[in-house]
């Protein structure tokens, strides 16, 4: 049971240490929300916003917010679905990107999913593996591993292996072959079923800024020098918020444009506006955007 203290703050779990965990901490950090280094390593208090952060080991993140002992928490999406627990995905987080992928020894003829039936897989995600499987009619025998399974077909362990991939170095180095992409991951904010008011709008505060830092990250603020008869091209090739800023500049003429430009345009906008006449281009990175 909840005391009375605890309905008004969220109790938010992340990893205590790892591969999310910096990057866990640095998003509070960016959305304003300080946390205490207090002398207790399991938990510690916010001292801006009302939340609780608890370190634990990523696996047991989904039971925990499950369970309610934790409100909301911050871990890989590629878990979340493997522990397959009652929890909501809320928002994801942009962080921790990885794939859960088949792979096999790069001397193997793979052509299709077809070349795992009745072969041993060896994985640390025997549900998201098994579910692949099951929607694909393969027959296969999964061998549950939780660590090193990339040496598993080296020792004749198994045929295949299925695992997080980022870079692809750990399959290099281990003369396998990444063959199938099973499971795009990000690191994702997981919430409980059953938060009380206080808490649900504790929460939209803090989406609300992690949205706002997710779309700074993504955007970028352009200032730029245009001839005035090449304004309406230029201006043409920017999106902007609503529409771009043109100020005059001393120069008889001229104009100072600025606006703001996705980080997935970029290069392309950027090539454009030199090719319409744009000069002096600066680009310069946004900490927050509120929309
Ligand atoms: O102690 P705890 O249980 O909390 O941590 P853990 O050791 O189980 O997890 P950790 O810290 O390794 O990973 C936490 C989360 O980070 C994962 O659940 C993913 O959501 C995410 N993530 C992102 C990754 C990777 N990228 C990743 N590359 N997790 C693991 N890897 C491993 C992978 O298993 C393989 O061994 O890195 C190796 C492959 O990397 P490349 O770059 O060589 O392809
Ligand atoms: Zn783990």
């Amino acid at each position: 049971m909840k005391n009375n203290n605890e309905n008004y703050k969220l109790r938010l779990a992340i990893q205590k240490s790892g591969r999310l965990h910096d990057d866990s901490m640095r998003l509070l950090k960016e959305c304003g929300i300080d946390i205490s280094n207090g002398v207790n390593k399991l938990k510690a208090d916010a001292t801006n916003f009302p939340i609780e952060v608890f370190f634990l080991r990523d696996d047991d993140i989904p039971q925990y917010v499950e369970d309610g002992v934790a409100d909301i928490g911050f871990v890989g999406e590629n878990v979340v679905f493997e522990k397959n627990k009652k929890v909501e995905i809320e928002e994801k987080l942009g962080f921790g990107k990885c794939r859960l992928s088949m792979a096999v020894q790069r001397n193997e003829v793979y052509e299709n999913a077809y070349f795992l039936q009745n072969k041993k897989i060896a994985t640390s995600y025997p549900v998201i593996v098994s579910n692949f499987l099951k929607t694909k009619g393969i027959e296969a025998e999964i061998h549950e591993i939780s660590g090193s399974v990339e040496i598993a077909p080296g020792i004749g362990l198994a045929d295949a292996i299925c695992d997080l991939v980022s870079s692809g170095s750990t399959l290099f180095m281990n003369g396998l072959k990444e063959v199938e992409v099973i499971f795009e991951s990000q690191a994702v904010l997981i919430k409980n079923n059953l938060l009380n008011e206080v808490q649900q709008q504790l929460l939209q505060r803090l989406i609300f800024r992690i949205q706002s830092v997710k779309k700074a990250k993504n955007n970028k603020y352009i200032l730029l020098n245009a001839p005035n008869n090449k304004l309406d091209e230029i201006i043409g090739l920017l999106p902007g918020m609503k529409s771009p800023t043109v100020l005059p500049l001393a120069t008889e003429g001229w104009s100072s444009v600025h606006s703001v430009l996705n980080e997935n345009d970029f290069w392309n906008i950027i090539e454009q506006l030199k090719a319409a006449g744009a000069e002096g281009i600066l680009v310069v990175p946004i900490e927050k955007m509120i929309i």
